[in-house]
């Protein structure tokens, strides 16, 4: 590996495809993430050796094999601390982190906050697919209440929470969200992160067609993707829409879809500006079913009751009783503090057949008794 120096060939995408077989199953959305860093590399201007791509352990967190750099598949969660020390003791270096929504949030979700709070010069890549993908599909931080997989039968009882909201949260100079599949969006997100001095996060909402399918198809899709989909440009109203005829303003603190015509015009809505860090924060946790996607989707957190239709026949006799609201639906993010959802007063039940056990032999007693006596 040698930087391209005088009357050497410039580096194309082709110089950072490296000689590994790819593992990813087909049709997932790391190969899309793949292609377009590795496009957007050789234009960056930095010599091929100076990269260091970081990883903790998942299947994103396999791309630095893909990617012909310097680079570490780490420890679970720890990619963070490696970046840091790098990055302090070798400030000229490029230094980009990969990690996975359960890599990150789960068991790495100390190490994120403090990188971010130390606005240490990295780039961070976020793939989040809502799923821990390479067990084999466990739900994840940011899965949705109510996710049935292997290790959440009946359904997750946690709360999900936004990586962007959660950055912003640990003081990040530098947060932005992109798709997989949308390939010049994350290409210009890729070569931002880059630019910026400081810590950058990027949460890239990719697809887990094996364990987690669609999980994003509202801003995916053809045919709800302009509906769904907020593409903020600073300065710019938040518009949207397939007929750019809808956008979002500030009504008593809270943001509000509204349809322009009939009095309402670009001068009601909100504006981006990319330097206000409580802007980012409200625009983040936009999500359906009231709002576009400008934050992956979560429920709504006003009301924290799992949709029962996710819940399986079974599981739905045994739900418990948690977090049960009679409030309706208020768009958007709740101004009040997430009220503490009631602990289950027991959570999974009483198994049946151990229920009837006990009746029998409580029946069993009562007629011994009533023939002894
Ligand atoms: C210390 C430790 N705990 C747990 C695991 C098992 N493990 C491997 S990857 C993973 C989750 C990965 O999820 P994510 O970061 O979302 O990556 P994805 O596979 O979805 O890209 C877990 C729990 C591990 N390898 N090491
Ligand atoms: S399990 Fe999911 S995230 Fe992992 S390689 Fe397969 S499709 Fe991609
Ligand atoms: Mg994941």
């Amino acid at each position: 590996m040698s930087a391209p120096g005088a009357g050497e060939p410039k580096l194309g995408k082709k110089d950072f495809v490296s000689d590994q077989d790819v593992r990813w199953c087909p049709g997932c959305g790391d190969y899309a993430i793949l292609s377009q860093v590795q496009k957007v590399l050789p234009e960056l201007g930095v010599p091929r050796e100076r990269f260091v791509f970081i990883s903790g352990i998942g299947c994103s967190s396999r791309f630095p094999y893909y990617v012909n750099t310097y680079g570490f598949h780490s420890i679970h969660g720890r990619a963070p601390a490696i970046a840091t020390g790098l990055k302090t003791s070798r400030p000229d270096l490029s230094v980009w982190v990969v990690t996975g929504d359960g890599d990150a949030l789960s068991i790495g979700g100390n190490h994120l906050i403090h990188i971010l709070r130390r606005n240490l010069d990295v780039n961070i890549l976020l793939f989040n697919n809502k799923i821990y993908g390479l067990t084999k599909g466990q739900y994840s931080p940011t899965s949705e209440v109510g996710k049935v997989t292997k290790s959440t039968p009946v359904g997750s009882i946690d709360h999900p929470f936004d990586p962007i909201a959660l950055a912003l949260g640990a003081e990040a100079s530098f947060v932005a969200r992109s798709v997989d599949v949308e390939t010049r969006h994350l290409q210009e997100i890729v070569r931002r992160a880059h630019e910026h001095k400081g810590a950058s996060f990027v949460e890239i909402l990719q697809n887990c067609n094996v364990f987690n399918d669609g999980a994003f198809a509202d801003v995916t899709e053809k045919a709800t993707k302009a509906d769904h989909t907020l593409v903020l440009e600073h300065g710019k109203p938040l518009v949207f829409g397939r007929d750019r005829d809808r956008g979002i303003r500030l009504r008593n603190f809270q943001p509000e879809v509204v349809r322009l015509g009939n009095g309402v015009g670009e001068a009601d809505l909100l504006v981006h500006d990319e330097t206000n860090p409580a802007l980012a924060y409200l625009i983040a946790r936009l999500g359906p079913p009231h709002f576009p996607v400008s934050s992956p989707p979560s429920p709504d957190p006003a009301t924290r009751t799992p949709s029962t239709s996710r819940w399986p026949r079974r599981a739905r006799r045994r739900r418990p009783t948690w977090g049960r609201s009679s409030t309706a639906a208020t768009p958007g993010p709740s101004a009040e503090p997430r009220a503490q959802a009631p602990r289950a007063t027991r959570p999974f039940g009483r198994c049946r057949r151990m229920l009837s056990r006990r009746r029998g032999r409580a029946r069993f007693r009562r007629a011994r008794r009533s023939a002894a006596a």
